[in-house]
């Protein structure tokens, strides 16, 4: 533990972590950021710099155009591969196992969190190294196919969408049932790497305040979420995670 990891922590956002019997966490992309995974709302990088991100992530973009859609899913799919999870992934697999009940809701499609081994993990918005069956909904492990190829399911040969939810679609009910729960019931709820403008993600920590939690939120600039925080730690994930760790529990932090 360093001076630079303690000093960037207030002491009362420490005590609040360490005293807390029930912590919910909701990740969005910020955290994967240090990883190499883009975020959703930066501008997107080579090949896909004239693509709005918003405008890719709809069911009917990929009813107009599913090669399109598919090259953009399997491009981050390899990029997500070659990712590896960071201090910040790992801070909360720590953090897990220090508190007694403990839920990760995560806006990511990217894994990490479970490959960093968290293990109560609730994907909102599904998984991009899944696929679904568009015949019957099959959720389904898949290879990449040959270039210019959509993939395809490995058992039936059914086509396949990414598994993924897209704007306007549903969120998987029993995440959806579980994060409310969570977020009725913590403490403490941590808001790390998102921007706070998808709903009804976005809505869990004002629900979480409501039921009487204290918020405390990691990320590097102010979001719609920090009015409803308690503390607001400016900076990475991956630096900030683990000096809140560090401070609390006296972990070593990669600070
Ligand atoms: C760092 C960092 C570092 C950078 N460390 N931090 C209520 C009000 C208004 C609208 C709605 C509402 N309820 C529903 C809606 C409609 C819609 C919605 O929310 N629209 C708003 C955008 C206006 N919601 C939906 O459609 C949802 N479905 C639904 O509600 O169904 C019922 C319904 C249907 C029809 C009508 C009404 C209701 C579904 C939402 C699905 C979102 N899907 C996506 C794509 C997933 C697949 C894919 O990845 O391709 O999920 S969109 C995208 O945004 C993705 C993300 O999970 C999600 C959130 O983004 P996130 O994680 O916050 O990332 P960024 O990039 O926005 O922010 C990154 C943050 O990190 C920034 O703050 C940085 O500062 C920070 N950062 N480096 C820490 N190192």
């Amino acid at each position: 533990m360093t001076a630079h990891a303690t000093a960037r922590v207030p002491e009362a956002a420490a005590r609040a972590l360490q005293e807390a019997r029930s912590v919910a966490v909701l990740t969005g992309a910020g955290i994967s950021a240090e990883s190499g995974v883009p975020t959703f709302r930066d501008a997107q990088t080579g090949l896909w710099a004239r693509y709005r991100a918003e405008d890719l992530a709809t069911p009917e973009a990929f009813a107009r155009d599913p090669v399109l859609l598919w090259n953009w899913y399997l491009w981050r799919r390899r990029l997500v591969g070659e990712a590896a999870p960071n201090a910040g992934h790992l801070a909360l697999v720590e953090l897990e196992r220090r508190v007694p009940a403990f839920t990760l809701v995560t806006q990511n499609v990217d894994g990490l969190h479970r490959r960093a081994g968290s293990r109560a993990v609730v994907e909102l918005h599904g998984c991009l190294l899944q696929g679904r069956r568009l015949d019957d909904g099959a959720v389904v492990e898949f290879e990449d196919p040959p270039a210019g190829q959509m993939p395809v399911c490995p058992q039936t040969g059914a086509r396949l969408r990414p598994n993924v939810v897209w704007f306007g679609e549903m969120l998987p009910a029993v995440a959806m049932v579980a994060a409310r729960e969570a977020a009725e019931s913590c403490d403490l709820m941590l808001v790390v790497g998102t921007s706070g403008l998808v709903y009804p993600a976005a809505g869990l920590p004002a629900m979480a305040a409501e039921a009487g939690a204290k918020v405390m939120e990691v990320n590097p600039v102010d979001t719609p979420l920090t009015p409803l925080a308690d503390w607001a730690l400016r900076g990475g994930a991956a630096t900030v995670l683990p000096a809140l760790l560090a401070r609390a529990f006296g972990t070593a932090s990669a600070d």
